[in-house]
């Protein structure tokens, strides 16, 4: 069982909830038990489900194999290496390898002078016109491995420009960026590659995340505030030929080991164990001379034994290309793709499962009591008419008049339902003042001068702690709306239950606290990243510190988007219910209305009314019937796990 079978099956699973989802967004529209609404969500949740993305990320030193890692598990079947993996550095720049069906093959290039800017890679995805953009042959894999050689593209600048970029210069010949004879610095030439490429896994959605060494980690904090603590998986690589290295160590403990987010899904590799295959040793001495490295490894990093994978990338791929089964077994990759995906894919899983849960059962809901609500007008009606069996006119009129009474009260009713609408926008006003973006920029813009401002590192700690608590106060008092919305739709939703008889339930709660975790994660990140750089600080070097904050602002500007999305989305959710009720009964009492009037006209016409009244009833059992069916399916298909033989089955 490979990873690739794994994926495959988990995407089928996909597949299958998209394919219920369609068919119940189909259903609702044939019976006329949709609304723009729900037919919005259906439609972002089929998105979703689509657009699913699972991302892995490759860290570790330069050369530890991580290209060579990557070749092995996604890209044998090319019969190539793809990926440039040599003695040096290679891979200069993170690179994300993934696929959009939207562009055609290609790696996209962001040049690193776009570094002088504050402004964050995901800012520059934004701007496909600051990339280079080299189309991919995938024919061929020479000429892709052509292509892909730009990820190792380097440019000579003076020690000025490197420094303003973020390259440490330091001297020696183990120094990573160095003044050489001519007096200039070779440092990379790109900040970030993207490859675009229909591999069948990144057709699914998997997106690789390459990086190189710890200096590119170290400069782009981006990758440590979002992209790694983020990923679904993170493999960490160590070499079976250095040992667990200081520079080794200093990844592991700064981006890795104890980074906030998900801590779940961190695989550690130990590579190059062919390294120690040694002829002149057994079979059973060399097995024992890796668990003994795998013992240290593991107890250098704090962790059990069975989160260290010993492997060998190079042989693996060898294997694999040449169809060795015994080399592949030999190298011991298969394990570690088999952790690979019991981590991945059942987390993901259960990610997918809950949100989709969740976000059908509220619209299943709503159609649910709409057909119910339609089932007891209509029986009401029947039971109204069946009275009128063999009664003179007079009971007739008498009946009319009490229909149009209650339709009469059931609107002055509605004047409380203006006034109630009336509130509930001044209260959403009340929570987008502390919640919208506009707080939230004039906060940014605020911070940013007081920080431009400040000669001292105490003056430039105070800005940023002054960010993060008004933030923080700012999401706090949108929590205090939040209740009192509640508070209010809660009593209203009763009152229109017990006046009027809606099946209303309870209006669903709502929290801010995730992003309030999120804010805490970030000024963490910010403690040990940002403020411990002031002791080292120069007055020239506060434009580091600089691009630090803007990236610490952007990730928290994401929050509050995502905050004001899903407030907006509670919003209609506990609204509209009452909305579409109110409508549905307002066409009930009209249609009994009517149909009393007619009666009243000709006595003649009852029998046939209750007999229509009679199909009109079967209809709507056999809908509260349909709808239960496509429950049963989803949740069905929910409960399915992927198991890891590739198969679907019942949990
Ligand atoms: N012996 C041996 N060498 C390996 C193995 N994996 C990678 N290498 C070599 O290590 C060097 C660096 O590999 P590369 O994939 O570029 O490392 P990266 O910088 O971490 O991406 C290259 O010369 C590879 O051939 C392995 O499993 N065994
Ligand atoms: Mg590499």
């Amino acid at each position: 069982m490979t990873l690739a079978q794994h994926f495959a099956a988990y995407s089928e699973w996909r597949a299958q909830l998209s394919g219920v989802l369609d068919n119940f967004a189909a259903w609702l529209v044939e019976n006329e038990l949709s609304d723009a609404q729900t037919d919005r969500r259906i439609t972002q949740l089929l998105e979703k489900l689509r657009e699913d993305r699972l991302h892995v990320a490759f860290v570790a030193e330069f050369s530890r194999g991580k290209s060579e890692l990557i070749n092995a598990i996604f890209f044998a079947g090319y019969g190539n290496r793809i990926l440039p993996s040599t003695a040096g550095r290679t891979t200069m720049c993170p690179t994300e390898l993934m696929f959009d069906r939207t562009k055609a093959p290609s790696i996209e290039l962001l040049p690193i002078g776009s570094r002088e800017s504050n402004a964050s890679i995901s800012e520059y995805k934004r701007f496909p016109e600051e990339w280079e953009v080299v189309p991919l042959a995938t024919g061929s894999a020479e000429s892709m491995q052509e292509t892909l050689r730009h990820v190792s593209d380097v440019i000579r600048v003076d020690p000025a420009t490197a420094e303003k970029l973020g390259f440490a210069i330091a001297d020696g010949d183990n120094a990573l960026f160095r003044v050489d004879a001519d007096g200039c610095v070779e440092i990379p030439r790109w900040r970030h590659a993207v490859i675009n490429f229909p591999h069948p896994l990144l057709q699914q959605g998997l997106v690789i995340l390459d990086t190189p060494g710890l200096n590119a980690i170290g400069t782009e904090p981006e990758l440590t505030l979002s992209l790694l603590p983020n990923a679904h998986a993170v493999l960490f690589i160590l070499a079976a030929d250095t040992g667990v290295t200081q520079s080794d160590l200093t990844v592991w403990r700064e981006h890795i080991g104890n980074t906030g987010g998900r801590r779940k899904g961190r695989i550690v590799v130990l590579n190059k164990i062919d390294s120690l295959w040694d002829e002149l040793k057994s079979a059973e001495e060399i097995d024992a001379e890796i668990t003994r490295q795998v013992d240290t490894c593991a107890w250098t990093l704090a962790l059990p034994e069975d989160q260290v994978f010993p492997v060998s990338a190079q042989k693996a791929l060898v294997a694999k290309i040449n169809g060795d089964a015994e080399l592949l077994k030999r190298s011991r990759l298969s394990e570690l793709e088999f952790a690979l995906s019991e981590e991945l894919i059942p987390a993901k899983q259960e990610i997918v499962r809950d949100n989709t849960d969740a976000e059908f059962a509220d619209c299943y809901q709503r159609a649910r009591s709409l057909l119910e609500s339609r089932l007891v007008n209509l029986r009401e009606q029947v039971t109204e008419l069946t009275e009128l069996r063999g009664k003179n006119k007079g009971v007739v009129e008498y009946m009319m008049g009490k229909v149009r009474v209650e339709k009469e009260e059931f609107e002055s009713g509605l004047q409380r339902y203006y006034a109630v609408r009336s509130v509930f926008s001044q209260l959403t006003n009340n929570l987008f003042a502390h919640l919208g973006l506009d707080s939230l920029r004039l906060l940014t813009t605020t911070t940013r001068e007081a920080m431009v401002n400040a000669t001292f590192s105490k003056t430039l700690s105070g800005a940023m702690a002054h960010f993060f608590d008004v933030a923080r106060g700012n999401l706090a008092r949108s929590e205090g709306e939040v209740t009192e919305i509640l508070a209010m739709m809660e009593a209203i939703y009763k009152k229109f239950a017990v006046e009027h008889g809606l099946k209303l339930g309870s209006p669903i709660g709502f929290s801010l606290l995730r992003y309030e975790k999120e804010i805490d994660r970030l000024e963490q990140w910010c403690d040990t990243h940002i403020n411990t750089m002031f002791q080292l600080l120069t007055h020239e070097k506060s434009q580091l510190t600089q691009r630090f904050f803007e990236e610490v602002t952007v990730q928290v500007r994401k929050s509050f988007e995502h905050a004001n999305r899903d407030a907006e989305s509670w919003l209609k959710a506990i609204m509209a219910p009452m909305e579409i009720q109110i409508r549905e009964h307002q066409i009930q009492l009209k249609r009994r209305l009517e149909s009393i009037k007619r009666i009243h006209q000709a006595t003649d016409t009852l029998e046939e009314r209750i007999e229509e009244l009679a199909h009109v009833e079967e209809r709507l059992v056999l809908q509260v019937g349909a709808l239960a069916q496509i429950g049963r399916s989803l949740r069905d298909i929910l409960q399915q796990t992927v198991s890891s033989e590739g198969a679907l089955s019942a949990a």
